[in-house]
């Protein structure tokens, strides 16, 4: 995989010319690669194609863990889809925004045939998308396990053994806060509470929130984080495609691509070892049908974040940030034409751009190796008009 990867990438990093039939004929030469890459990926790693299925449908696919015996998956599908966030508010007055949260621990494909526990906001990594505007008073809603469910009914493990797991609690601390823990001390949930809060969104800006009960940096590394936005009182600028992407570091016990059941590692985690790197939650969670969809002309926008512990060298192969708003900081006037980003642990970006040639883009941590053997890798596809 290593060696094809490479490859792959260096032939798409020369096909920066504007000549359309060579552009044409180096993006049937990726794609023929991009075949061999998935031929070499099944046989390294004896695996089937991604069975994945859209929400709704439940998955059939056992996986054997490294035992050889079957572990259920909780949930079909553990990554939020890129194109799954709320559109702009277009409203001139302030009002109260609910926001509806459950915690959830689900057994989840990383990758084909790789399981792991995850732990969620609302089932899926990253969290809800939660957009208010400057003025708003914005009430948080958490409720430790879904609403009426018995945590028996989705977990093997008992209260003592959810306890010595770590996620006894699970809370919120949300940047776009001004307060002490920025609401996490209010909102503490036991297992099988709720609580509510509210605070007033009083700064514009793309903000990170997460997790903050202890361990608080395993709960985030297991997945719980998401951003909120709060818009400016007058909107945001006009865009056509808006989506929804964050990155984060996973610690499994195994190496990238050792199948089964893999357990969270702490040591690894507290190293600064991830095995994965991924956007919005899995392998490949934003390839192929999932993509990110545009059509040539349209002005993109991309709010993305790190949830976890690692800053991201954000990239798109063969485009270029119009608009960069740096740090969450959408009032600033944008950087212009940029070419990769850092954002940090904690913290979003806006990015905005308009695609000229049709064709497919891949986003990427451009510390490359995390892209090409370690998962952070999501596709964005123009089509002509
Ligand atoms: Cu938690």
């Amino acid at each position: 995989m290593n060696h094809f990867g490479k490859i792959l990438l260096v032939s798409f990093l020369i096909t920066g010319c504007s000549d359309d039939t060579k552009h044409q004929e180096l993006q049937a030469n990726y794609q023929a690669m991009q075949a061999e890459l998935a031929k070499l990926q099944k046989i390294l790693l004896k695996q089937e194609p991604s069975q994945h299925t859209e929400s709704g449908m439940v998955h059939s696919m056992a996986t054997p863990n490294t035992m050889g015996h079957p572990v259920r998956l909780d949930t079909p599908e553990i990554g939020r889809r890129a194109d799954d966030l709320p559109g702009p508010l277009n409203r001139a007055q302030e009002q109260v925004v609910s926001v509806e949260l459950y915690t959830d621990e689900l057994v989840a494909e990383i990758m084909p045939g790789v399981t792991y526990q995850y732990w969620t906001y609302n089932g899926q990594v990253p969290g809800p998308f939660i957009r208010a505007r400057v003025g708003d008073q914005v009430e948080i809603h958490l409720r430790h396990g879904k609403a009426n469910v018995a945590h028996a009914e989705h977990s093997e493990h008992t209260s003592s053994q959810h306890a010595a797991a770590g996620h006894s609690a699970h809370s919120i601390d949300l940047h776009a806060v001004i307060g002490p823990g920025g609401g996490a001390p209010l909102m503490q949930v036991g297992q099988g509470e709720e609580k509510r809060f509210r605070f007033k969104a009083t700064h514009p800006g793309i903000y990170v929130y997460h997790c903050a009960s202890p361990h608080i940096p395993t709960h985030i590394a297991n997945g719980m984080y998401g951003m909120i936005l709060v818009e400016p009182a007058e909107g945001l600028a006009k865009a056509d495609r808006e989506f929804y992407v964050m990155q984060g570091d996973f610690y499994t016990a195994g190496k990238f691509g050792i199948q089964g059941f893999q357990t969270f590692s702490q040591e690894k985690l507290l190293a600064e070892r991830p095995e994965y790197f991924l956007f919005n939650g899995r392998v490949n969670s934003i390839s192929g049908e999932r993509a990110l969809k545009a059509k040539v002309g349209e002005k993109i926008r991309i709010f993305v974040g790190v949830g976890s512990h690692i800053a991201s060298n954000f990239h798109i192969i063969g485009a270029i940030f119009d608009n960069l708003y740096p740090d969450g900081a959408i009032l600033n006037p944008p950087l212009k034409n940029v070419q990769t980003t850092t954002i940090a642990p904690g913290s979003a970006v806006m990015i905005e751009f308009t695609a000229r040639t049709p064709g497919k883009y891949l986003l990427v941590d451009h510390s490359l190796t995390r892209a090409i053997d370690k998962g952070a890798l999501a596709e964005l596809i123009i089509s002509g008009t």
